[in-house]
């Protein structure tokens, strides 16, 4: 009767995530150079409450400490980014062996304390230099990302085996440049379609550079994927479903096996996909270890093509449990998710690089942080990770998302992820209950 419920299998990877600009500070120190988030979080009005990465969780001072907690968690992997301004400040060319001192140092203290290091080179903090030439609209910055590729690779190469080349290009591509909502804070659908294919042309030009350099690599990409479902069965319904999916899903998973883009959306956007050139299609389409899926919520599609008085009434009604980030939580969704990337897609391994969700947080007055919906909202997910491994899916990992409380991006510090709780005035952690629950977890290796 000792059996757990949810028993993961051996070597399962337990880890948490963070990024660079959302936890480091230290934004112009020791030679780094600005980043597009120094510039659009230092510009009025782009981020709430005028917040800035400028200090952040203070990591970069207090990494010591943070890993030592990483290790108290338990995790037996920890999945960081570098900040490219932080060791090229340029973009390309001079580098900052400071920068790159500061990454060496963590590797090598990971490795010590037996976690097992994950790397992201590019979580959205491009070179402030390299957006004054056209960011990911221009071609040319597939050849700095391949340099910056390089160097991280090589530096680290031999003691990191892990890489995600980017985390989420459809974010970084149709928020920065479509809804301006991320810097560089553009509203154009053309400069998103061009700045979403350098961006894939960067990842499949960097792969072998990283396998070069590092010849065990386990090497993948991060997409943020989310399940659309149509708001009824209504024919327009079902078109903006598969429209979402062609927008968000597909648009970077097909040609990431080789099928190139979908054509319906190729369609849709026509003319504006001029800038694919003979060969990148192929070049996309490097084999991968794994993707990383970053899943947090599906979305339930409803036309704007027609009046919600001529549409058929809605049968997919959104759930009431919704995180502060206004996303419904849906752990089912995840399973779909999964299957889908193994099934449909057939990618050799998955890791689930983020999952988690932002809940208003109070350190009550005996200093201890209770965070039961965060809790559950994670129990749950794991459960549906289980229930795909049960299903024959490689999942290979799971990364809660967020080590610990961080800047988030638009909405500076008003959403709090993390296992950990920061206090940013003071810099004090403090583990959250949800965080105390996962240790067991990976203590079990199984969800009870
Ligand atoms: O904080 C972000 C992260 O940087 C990328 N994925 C989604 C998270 C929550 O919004």
């Amino acid at each position: 009767m000792d059996k757990k419920l949810f028993q993961f299998p051996k070597g399962f990877v337990w880890g948490a995530a963070t990024a660079s600009y959302q936890i480091e500070g230290a934004w112009n120190e020791d030679g780094k150079g600005e980043s597009i988030w120094d510039r659009f979080s230092h510009t009025p009005g782009c981020v709430q409450d005028g917040d800035t990465g400028d200090i952040a969780c203070d990591h970069y001072h207090h990494w010591e400490e943070d890993l030592d907690a990483i290790k108290k968690l338990g995790l037996n992997a920890y999945r960081f980014s570098v900040a490219w301004p932080r060791v090229l400040p340029s973009g390309r060319g001079s580098i900052n062996e400071a920068g790159l001192d500061f990454y060496s140092k963590m590797v090598d203290r990971l490795l010590k304390l037996e976690i097992e290091p994950y790397i992201t080179l590019y979580h959205w903090d491009l070179p402030q230099k390299l957006q004054d030439e056209g960011g990911w609209t221009s071609r040319a910055v597939v050849d700095a990302f391949v340099e910056y590729a390089d160097l991280i690779s090589r530096t680290l190469g031999d003691r990191v085996k892990n890489w995600i080349t980017l985390n989420e290009p459809w974010v970084s591509a149709f928020i920065g440049y479509e809804h301006g909502r991320h810097a560089p804070g553009h509203t154009d659908l053309h400069e998103a379609l061009a700045a979403s294919h350098h961006l894939l042309l960067s990842h499949g030009r960097a792969v072998p550079v990283i396998r070069q350099n590092c010849p065990d690599a386990n090497v993948g990409i991060t997409l943020n994927l989310s399940p659309q479902f149509p708001a009824s069965q209504s024919v327009a319904d079902r078109a903006a479903a598969t429209w979402g999916d062609g927008y968000v899903n597909r648009f970077f998973l097909d040609p990431l096996v080789g099928r190139g883009y979908p054509q319906d959306m190729v369609n849709d956007y026509g003319d504006e996909m001029a800038f694919v050139q003979t060969g990148d299609l192929n070049t996309i389409s490097v084999p991968v270890d794994f993707v990383g899926v970053n899943y947090y919520t599906r979305t339930i599609a409803r036309s704007e093509k027609i009046s919600e008085a001529e549409n058929a009434p809605r049968t997919v009604i959104r759930g009431d449990e919704i995180t502060e980030m206004d996303w419904e939580v849906y752990p089912e969704g995840l399973y779909k998710t999964l299957g889908r990337l193994y099934f449909d897609y057939d990618f050799p391994a998955i890791y689930i690089t983020e999952n988690g969700a932002a809940f208003v947080d109070q350190v009550g007055a005996d200093g201890e942080v209770d965070d039961p919906a965060r809790l559950s909202y994670i129990k749950r997910h794991l459960e549906q990770t289980h229930r795909a491994i049960e299903s024959g899916v490689p999942v290979k990992g799971y990364f809660a998302w967020s080590l610990m409380d961080n800047f988030e991006w638009g909405f500076g510090y008003s959403k709090r992820f993390g296992l950990i709780h920061v206090d940013y005035e003071t810099q004090k952690r403090t583990f959250k209950s949800s965080a105390k629950w996962y240790q067991q977890v990976i203590d079990q290796n199984a969800v009870d």
